[in-house]
């Protein structure tokens, strides 16, 4: 019997809102923490390390200049980001960030994508939220970065976001695979398009179902893919997770929500995290950061039963009585034929 080693979770805080339109996502380590996020990993035979907060400029809320609002901060963050993320892979840790807004998603991925780089793996990023975060300054309306993340690891945004991992683009599209899109710019719905992103939206949901999604999403991954999930909290329905800056209604219910991340446990390849949007100044409660730690829960293996494997799931008593009854009519039906 082989003896897998523990494998560490790193928990890396960073407390800014300087992406963002709304201030408050600098709050949601915290929420994060006091939601009890280090236990609920650590339940999953995982050790985690809480590595505090990284640290940068504070949010000068100042008006966007040459299309960003405050690039020079956001490139501060992410370089540091950067920094604390290659380390823990360095070390094969699991990193999971606790933003902070989404541009921070560059520091991360930036990481990541140089990691996989340099230990050959192959790299999935799977991005959990409302908005396609595409953006250019060309097409963005704010010009707030937390828009733009995406755009920026392909290869579009300011240069210095662009290299912070050293290679430029980062990623190709191709690797990234969207869930639960529902809002997303006019000049950005065509770029996304022409830079051919596997979007999965709210009516693909609707029309398939969640599990068929997660099925085409989770596809075509083998023993060498390093999984990125970038959860960002506006992914779920408002309804239920009120603690974010850009609510968009008609978002995944807490069933839906549960069942993608059960599904990406189940596939044993989630290798970095990221957590971003949650904004403390507008949940009740926290409830938003609790509703976020029992996600991250199963998205870490937590389940109601032992499950079988999916090749068990085959050799299961009652299955085997519904193929024999199938096989059965099928019999009938070509014997009814002579
Ligand atoms: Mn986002």
């Amino acid at each position: 019997m082989t003896v897998r080693p523990v494998r560490t979770a790193a928990l890396i805080g960073a407390p800014t809102d300087v992406g963002a339109a709304d201030r408050g996502s600098s709050m949601g380590p915290e929420a994060l923490r006091v939601a009890g996020l280090g236990d609920a990993i650590a339940r999953h035979g995982l050790k985690v390390i809480d590595r505090g907060n990284v640290g940068g400029p504070p949010n000068p809320a100042q008006p966007p200049v040459g299309g960003y609002r405050h690039r020079a901060e956001v490139f501060e963050w992410n370089r540091n980001v950067h920094d604390a993320v290659y380390r823990d892979l360095e070390q094969g840790n699991l990193p999971v960030l606790l933003g902070g807004d989404h541009s921070l998603g560059i520091g991360t991925i930036s990481a990541v994508a140089r990691h996989c780089r340099e230990n050959g793996k192959d790299l999935r990023i799977l991005w959990l939220d409302a908005h396609a975060d595409f953006n250019t300054s060309e097409l963005s309306p704010s010009g707030n970065l937390h828009g733009m993340p995406l755009a920026c690891l392909c290869g579009f945004g300011p240069r210095e976001l662009v290299e912070l991992g050293g290679a430029a683009p980062a990623i190709s599209p191709r690797w990234i695979r969207q869930i639960g899109i529902r809002s997303v710019d006019s000049g950005e719905k065509r770029f996304v398009h022409e830079q051919g992103l596997e979007v999965f939206d709210m009516r693909s949901v609707d029309e398939m179902g969640v599990r068929q999604v997660m099925d085409l999403a989770l596809a075509d991954m083998h023993a060498n893919t390093h999984l990125h999930v970038s959860f960002d909290v506006d992914f779920l329905d408002p309804e239920i997770a009120p603690g974010v800056g850009t609510t968009v209604p008609g978002g995944p219910s807490y069933r839906e929500a549960q069942l993608c991340m059960e599904m990406i446990a189940d596939t044993g390849a989630l290798a970095s995290l990221d957590i971003v949007e949650l904004n403390p100044a507008l949940d009740v409660r926290n409830k938003t950061a609790a509703l976020a730690v029992d996600l991250i829960e199963s998205l870490f293996g937590k389940s109601t039963l032992i499950r079988r494997r999916f090749s068990e799931q085959a050799r299961h008593p009652l299955r085997q009585k519904i193929n024999k009854r199938a096989y059965g009519r099928e019999q009938a039906a070509a014997g009814g034929k002579h």
